[in-house]
This record gives C-alpha cells, sequence and structure tokens, in this order.
C-alpha cells in the first residue's frame, strides 16, 4: 500500500484537466495466465488550460506492469518519465501525440474487483470510480472524455462472446483458436464506463423501437443456466424505454444494448456505455428463485442503471465531489418510474423508511458529508445513502417547488445545454432557474450541509376569528466540519383536517426563514395538521400530536403516507413507553386503542393489502435505534418483541381472516397487486407464529411445502428458522438447502436467514455457517448475506454484553481489507456507530475500531472509515 492512500483531496483544488484525450485505442490480449492491454491514446494539450508546458500526468495503479511506453513511435526510457505511488508523469510533451502505453495484468489475481477481473471463470470489468487505472495509464477522472476502440482477442472455446462498448464493427480468428472482436463507441466518455466482458455465455434477446423509429437490438446476457431467469430484467428494460421516453423525452442512442449478469460484484450494477454489468443478484429473477423484493430491486436497477444513459453517461460529472449530480437524479428517476409500475405510496413508504433508518444515522454519525461532498480520501467510501438516496431527495424537492412542467423544461434544458460534458450539481440547478425564473441559491444549501434538519412545529387556534397558525422552526445539528448550519429552503406539504377527518385545507409551504409563521383563515373548528406529506422534505418533525390526533389521520388522513406515519408515530411513541418501562421493571403494555386500530385496518377489505401490511409493520429495531437518545440494543429488542407477541396473541382471528383473504390460490404474479396481498399473507403468517401455536406452524409448513414461489417459501421458511420450533425449523433449513443448494442466490438467501435468526446462539451459528461449502469469502453476496445479515439484521446479538459480535466483525474486516477493500470498508459501518451506544458497548466497539488503526497497511478505504469514526 502506498505512501499515497491517506492523503485527502478537496474540491476546492479542483484544476480542469490539462491534458484531453479524443481517441482511446485499447487492445486486450486476454490469456489465462496475464492480460496484456495496449492503449494507444491521442493526446492533445487542453486549449482551455494555459499552461501548456504542463507534464503529462497519468493514472496508473502501482502493481500494474508497464511494459512499454512510447510517445509518437518514440519508446521512452524509465529516465524519460517519473513513475511514483498511483501516478505516472511525463515531462515536456509536445501539443499534440500519440501515447503507446502496453501494461500487463493478472486478472485471475484481482480479488479486488475493481479494474479487469474474473468472476466464475469470464472475464470482466468494473471501472467507476478509478478502476480504469487498474487496465491502463490514463488520465482517469471523469472530466476527460474520449472515443473509444477496443478490440478483444481470446481464445475462441473458452470466451466465444467478447463484448465492449458500443457496436461490432469488425471480427475475425486468428487461426490458433484464438478470434478477436472490434467494438467502437462513437459516444464521447469518461474512462470509468468503460467495459468489457469475456466468456462463455448464453443470451436473451429482443428488440425495441425508440420513439423515433430507431431499432435497437436488446441483449441480457447470463450463464446458460440462468437463461430462464432473464424475461423480467428484458420486460422491466423495455417498460424503462418507453417511460423515459414519455417522462422525459430521452431515447436511446445506440443499437444495441446489452446486460451482462456476474456473480462476482462489489455493488448492485454498473451503467457501463451499452454495455451495463450487473449483480446477478440485480438481473436474475424467476418465481421459483426470486422473492417479490428481489423482482422489485430487479425492476428498479435496470431502470436506474438504463436512466443512467441520459442523467450520467451523455452527461456526465465533472469531478467525484458531483457524485449525487448522475446519483440523486438517477434515484429520483427510477423512484419516480417503479411508483408508476406499482403502488406510489408504498414506494414512498419504503423509500422514506429507507432515509429515516439508514440515511438519517449516517447523517448523525463520523461519516455524515453534504449530498456534494467536500473532500475525501478514498471515492469509493461516498457512494452513500447521503449521496444517493438524500440527493434524490433534493431533486425530489426541486421537482416539488417547480411542479413537474417546469421540471420537465428544466431536465430538457440540463441535458441539452450540457450533452456530451462533464458538469456540477451548481449546473443542473441553473438548469432548474433558467426555466422557472426563480432564485434556486438557498436551496443550493442541500448540496452543501450535512446532517438531517429538524422541523419544530406548533400551533394555535382562536375559535373566535377562526384563525388558525402554525410556527415552523427549523434546525440542523453540527456535523463533522460544519458546526452552523443556514436554514434551507423546502416544501413542506400539508393539510388541514377537522376532528372528523373532513379535509379543510391542502397544499404545499415553501419553508426558507429559521422560523416562520403560517396563517390560515376561516378554519370553523380547531384542525389537525397533517405535516410533511409525502414526505416532502427530507427531515424529522417534531410535532407534540395527541394520541387522539393521530389515530383520527391514521384513520382519515387523504394523504396514503400520512395515514401510515401517522400510525408508525403512534407506535413508535408506544414502543418508546415499552421500552422505558422495561428498563424501570415495570411490566410493559398493549394498550386496547393500538389494538382496536389494527383490528380496523386489518378486518377492513376495502384497503389495499400491501397499505395495510405497511401499517401493521412495527418499526424495526434499526429505525427504534436511530431514533433513540442512546440506543438500548436490550430495551429496544424487549419492548418490540413483547408488543409484537401482544398484537398477536390479542388478533390472532383477525391475522388468520387476512390470512385466508390473502391467500388466494392463484398462481404466481409479479404484479403490485398479488405481491401486496403475499406480503399481508406473510405477515399474517409471522404474527401467527409469535403466539407460539402448533396450528400456525403447520400452516407455515404446508405454505413452505406447497408454494409455487420463493417468496412465500422463503418466508415461510424464516418464520419457522426463527421461531422456538427448533426441530421444525432446523428440518425446513436441511430440506432448502438440499433443493437449493445449485442456485447461487438462493444460497444466500438461506445464509441470511439463518445470519438474521434472533434466537440464542447466533454467533456460533454464523461463525459455523463461514465454513459451509456454499460460503465463498471471495464472492460479495456471500458476506453481504451473512456478514451484514447478522450485523444489520440480528441487532440484538451484535450487539452481545461481551462485544463478541464486534470482535467477529473486526476479525472479518482486518481479513477482508487485504483481499477487498471496498467490501471491508463497507461491511464495517455498524461499528461507525459507536458513540450511540451504552458507555460499555461503546467502549468496545471503540475497541476494535482501535485495534484496526493498530494494523499496519490499512487499504485507504477501511483507514479512511475507521480514523474518522475515532475522531
Ligand atoms: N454507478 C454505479 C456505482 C459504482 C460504484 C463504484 N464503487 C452504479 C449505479 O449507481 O448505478
Ligand atoms: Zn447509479
Amino acid at each position: 500500500m502506498s505512501s499515497k492512500q491517506h492523503e485527502t483531496i478537496y474540491l476546492e483544488d479542483y484544476q480542469p484537466p490539462a491534458w484531453l484525450i479524443s481517441h482511446t485505442e485499447l487492445r486486450f490480449e486476454l490469456e489465462e495466465e496475464h492480460t496484456l492491454v495496449r492503449a494507444q491514446l491521442s493526446v492533445r494539450a487542453n486549449p482551455a488550460v494555459a499552461d501548456k508546458r504542463m507534464p503529462l500526468e497519468l493514472f496508473g495503479d502501482e502493481a500494474m506492469e508497464l511494459c512499454r511506453l512510447s510517445i509518437d513511435g518514440q519508446i521512452l526510457e524509465t529516465c524519460d518519465y517519473q513513475r511514483d505511488a498511483g501516478c505516472l508523469r511525463i515531462q515536456n510533451v509536445p501539443e499534440h501525440f500519440t501515447l503507446e502505453c502496453v501494461t500487463r495484468l493478472l486478472p485471475h489475481e484481482n480479488t479486488a474487483l475493481e479494474g479487469l477481473y474474473k468472476s466464475d471463470g469470464m472475464f470482466c470489468t468494473q471501472c467507476e470510480a478509478e478502476g480504469f487505472r487498474r487496465i491502463t495509464f490514463f488520465p482517469d477522472r471523469p472530466d476527460v472524455m474520449s472515443v473509444f476502440r477496443t478490440t478483444l482477442v481470446a481464445d475462441k472455446a473458452r470466451y466465444p462472446v467478447l463484448l465492449s462498448n458500443g457496436n461490432p464493427v469488425d471480427n475475425g480468428e486468428d487461426g490458433e483458436g484464438r478470434h478477436w472482436v472490434t467494438w467502437d463507441d462513437p459516444w464521447p466518455k469518461p474512462s470509468y464506463l468503460f467495459a468489457l466482458v469475456a466468456g462463455d455465455l448464453a443470451l436473451l434477446e429482443d428488440n425495441y423501437t425508440t420513439l423515433s423509429g430507431r431499432e435497437v437490438a436488446l441483449r441480457i446476457y447470463a450463464e446458460r443456466k440462468d437463461l430462464d431467469k432473464l424475461d423480467y430484467a428484458m420486460q422491466s428494460l423495455k417498460n424503462a424505454m418507453r417511460w423515459d421516453e414519455g417522462v422525459y423525452g430521452r431515447e436511446y442512442d445506440l443499437d444495441i444494448y446489452m446486460i451482462v449478469a456476474v456473480d462476482f460484484f462489489n455493488m448492485g450494477a454498473m451503467e457501463n456505455k451499452g454495455l451495463n454489468i450487473f449483480n446477478t443478484s440485480c438481473v436474475l429473477a424467476h418465481p421459483k428463485t426470486t422473492t417479490d423484493l428481489g423482482f422489485q430491486r430487479v425492476e428498479g436497477v435496470v431502470a436506474h442503471e438504463y436512466f443512467h444513459n441520459w442523467s450520467g453517461n451523455r452527461v456526465t460529472c465533472r469531478d467525484w465531489f458531483q457524485l449525487s449530480l448522475k446519483e440523486g437524479f438517477t434515484v429520483f428517476r427510477d423512484a419516480e418510474f417503479s411508483a408508476d409500475m406499482n403502488s406510489r405510496t408504498v414506494k414512498r413508504i419504503e423509500d422514506a423508511t429507507l432515509l429515516r433508518t439508514a440515511q438519517f444515522a449516517e447523517d448523525g454519525g463520523p461519516m455524515a458529508h453534504p449530498v456534494r461532498p467536500e473532500s475525501y480520501m478514498e471515492i469509493s467510501n461516498f457512494y452513500t445513502l447521503t449521496v444517493y438516496e438524500k440527493g434524490a431527495e433534493v431533486v425530489r424537492m426541486l421537482h416539488t417547488l417547480l411542479g413537474s412542467e417546469l421540471f420537465r423544461k428544466g431536465s430538457d434544458l440540463y441535458f441539452e445545454r450540457h450533452d456530451g460534458q462533464a458538469v456540477t450539481t451548481d449546473d443542473f440547478v441553473a438548469a432548474m432557474e433558467a426555466v422557472s425564473g426563480r432564485d434556486l441559491s438557498q436551496f443550493k444549501r442541500w448540496y452543501s450541509q450535512a446532517g438531517t434538519p429538524l422541523l419544530t412545529v406548533s400551533d394555535q387556534y382562536d375559535e373566535h376569528t377562526g384563525e388558525y397558525c402554525l410556527n415552523v422552526r427549523q434546525s440542523c445539528p453540527p456535523s463533522p466540519g460544519q458546526e452552523h448550519k443556514q436554514p434551507y429552503h423546502m416544501p413542506l406539504a400539508m393539510g388541514l383536517l377537522a376532528e372528523d377527518g373532513a379535509e379543510l385545507y391542502a397544499g404545499c409551504l415553501e419553508l426558507t426563514g429559521e422560523e416562520q409563521q403560517f396563517r390560515f383563515t376561516d378554519i370553523a373548528s380547531r384542525p389537525v395538521p397533517s405535516l410533511l406529506r409525502g414526505f416532502s422534505a427530507p427531515v424529522k418533525l417534531d410535532y407534540q400530536y395527541s394520541d387522539a390526533q393521530l389515530l383520527m389521520l391514521l384513520r382519515h388522513d387523504t394523504d396514503g403516507f400520512n395515514r401510515w406515519d401517522a400510525g408508525q408515530r403512534f407506535c413508535i411513541r408506544l414502543l418508546q413507553e415499552q421500552m422505558r418501562r422495561y428498563r424501570a421493571g415495570e411490566p410493559m403494555q398493549c394498550p386496547d386503542v393500538l389494538i382496536s386500530a389494527w383490528r380496523e385496518l386489518l378486518t377492513d377489505a376495502s384497503l389495499e393489502p400491501a397499505m395495510v401490511a405497511q401499517c401493521l409493520e412495527l418499526p424495526s429495531e434499526a429505525q427504534l435505534s436511530e431514533l433513540a437518545e442512546q440506543i438500548d440494543v436490550t430495551a429496544i429488542h424487549a419492548a418490540r418483541e413483547f408488543m409484537r407477541a401482544a398484537l398477536a396473541t390479542a388478533l390472532e382471528q383477525e391475522w388468520l381472516q387476512a390470512y385466508q383473504r390473502c391467500d388466494t390460490g392463484a398462481a404466481y404474479a409479479a404484479d403490485a397487486a398479488s405481491m401486496g396481498r403475499r406480503s399481508l399473507k406473510n405477515l399474517a403468517l409471522s404474527y401467527l407464529m409469535l403466539t407460539g401455536c402448533e396450528p400456525w406452524l403447520e400452516l407455515a409448513r404446508q405454505q413452505y411445502e406447497q408454494s409455487d414461489n420463493m417468496t412465500d417459501q422463503l418466508a415461510a421458511l424464516s418464520l419457522v428458522a426463527h421461531s422456538g420450533f427448533r426441530e421444525t425449523g432446523a428440518e425446513l433449513l436441511q430440506a432448502f438447502y438440499q433443493q437449493w443448494q445449485h442456485e447461487a442466490l438462493v444460497m444466500n438467501q438461506w445464509l441470511s436467514v439463518q445470519a438474521s435468526d434472533p434466537t440464542p446462539g447466533a454467533l456460533a451459528r454464523v461463525q459455523a455457517l463461514s465454513t459451509h461449502p456454499v460460503f465463498d469469502a471471495r464472492n460479495p453476496n456471500k458476506l453481504r448475506a451473512l456478514i451484514a445479515g447478522f450485523c444489520a439484521r440480528n441487532l440484538f446479538h451484535f450487539h452481545a454484553e461481551d462485544g463478541s459480535g464486534y470482535e467477529w466483525l473486526a476479525d472479518w474486516i482486518l481479513q477482508l481489507d487485504r483481499r477487498n477493500p471496498q467490501i471491508a470498508a463497507r461491511l464495517l459501518t455498524p461499528l461507525t456507530r459507536w458513540k450511540r451506544y451504552d458507555t460499555e458497548r461503546a467502549a468496545l466497539m471503540q475497541a476494535q475500531l482501535q485495534r484496526m488503526m493498530d494494523t499496519a497497511e490499512l487499504s485507504a478505504d477501511v483507514y479512511e472509515v475507521v480514523s474518522k469514526s475515532l475522531m
């Protein structure tokens, strides 16, 4: 590891590139022992940079072997250039020249899964953010855009399929068993969008005619055994293409659109121009092997990567501080797509929950950063919930403030102004300003200030004058490096309801000041405010609702999101009270009002089952943790389990009826209504199982054995496996293993179910599983299933009082850091929150962080997270 690893990069130091690359010609000779890469770059001085005598600086990983370097055919000797940690510098180069560079790579030894590597015998690449510098020496930064022409040469029998960006323009064979294909991508792109794939792959093919009549071949590649799992991704792709034409007026711009599924992948998927590479978990879908959640992920991720073709590829980021320019916008686009394809309210609930649970926690932790960060050590650590999800909320607020028509005009202008450019979030906002005539300078604080704002709302009602007054105060807690925050500009969507539920007002207020008052006249009786409808801004809301007001909103609010939210607020309040009782040694209680409110929801057949399921799901332990002043793992677990058990017993008959109502016997369909029914059915089964009664175990077993789909089978499996019926649990786990051992993605679920089993002995179980043959520590999906499954979804055991969970995680991180730093740093997240826990746990967590810190040779990825956590 280099001495450069601990260097911090600052946004304010940005300088435009001194050298531009108009053309990049690459030739890959893919062999078993190594790969030779010949790169020819057409280099010219950037006319926009005055100093023409700047040295040429190329990035290149230290481990990469440089075999030959020449300028305009003249070989350079080692004395003609300087090579130090990650950088190659050549002085005194002409204004235009061709640089040729040959590097030798060892893809089969590349366990970091960045650059060129092998996944299950096939070659593939991952270049975002800085993987291209592991392939060749290059100005590997997003503001250097170049046209690429790529030739792949490989053994024909082993690698019959050779793919790269763009269109195939030539191919041939060398007569010695090798073949080659040349790909040409006419669109200038930054190196992070480069991709290649070589392997023995099967393919599902379809086609699409764009709005203007361009014919596009759609190809999804996967291993032959997975060919039957590609239809859903294909349909999602076509839906996404149609949607982007309709909603944003954006068409696809190449003759071929390819997606390749690979099993070894650090994240979900990658939007390489014309050649997306996907984690199998985000593309393969079949009712028998994939849960409803999996189907939704495939639909969302396929759309997300497709949408990047405009928001990311045609218009890209100037530098990596601008990451949210493409990610926030694209997440907003994919969320709207999913909302249009499924239930809008349910999608909003899911997104708000993710934000409140995980992004708020990030905002309140040591790695907190603005949507546009100001500095980083390792950019891979900034592919965060803040940049993605909060970034999407920022775009959503612009959409709300401007309205959809102006927003669309703004997006049109943005694409038109900046097509083919690498730009900034300021450019995005400037386009929105230009079409709306609005001054959005205050709004831009959302990009530069970190932390979750808090809205404190109070009200007065004057029954003589009929005037209702709402006082809104906003504040934002300090975050690392930002002590004081300026007020934000945000939309506050709201309504006023009469006590009987009639809606008196609905609209959207704009907040700009630290403290503001809003007056409503002619209000006949004291209203109940329904605030922050649809989660109109990514903030915390504090308004002292009475229990009766919350229950009224749960019953009557016209905003589906706020109905759900009122129920959640009520449950949170009750759970917090039980936590207090638990700590005080008082008996816990489940009040009758909750039971009757839930009975009402559960028996109201007119409600969408998906919504009922959302309303009847108690806030997770993770969310309760985020809300706690100091996280008391034991009290949270005890209170939540108590409440679940009480609701299970009190409503046993209603749960059964809901189960039976949703158990239609219809064949599996992956539509929103069927998914909603399954979610309520399985929620009902989970409550029935909590009663501990034998007949419900039988019901679960029956569902396990008879279901025609993975959603129902896995739900039954996990309920039984997590129950007190240990023997039946073990039996079903074994049966599941026997049935699915050859399906890698199903085995991830199998690991995950066991990792999140909350019954005693959890750590010993995950330790044993880490030596099981289906587990493979080189595969990120397996690591996520087992390690994150335990540390993030089995909080009670991960936070065991003796610190054993922390030590286990730290052991893994130290081991993984040598192999795959990105994954190691990501898995580290739970330990970064140590200051939020009681002194004993905090000390144990801190000790593990310190132990990592004391280890020589941490990667920059892990070093950055550990050192910032210890600050
Ligand atoms: N742009 C990629 C993420 C790359 C992550 C690199 N560490 C996937 C996406 O957001 O679409
Ligand atoms: Zn993305």
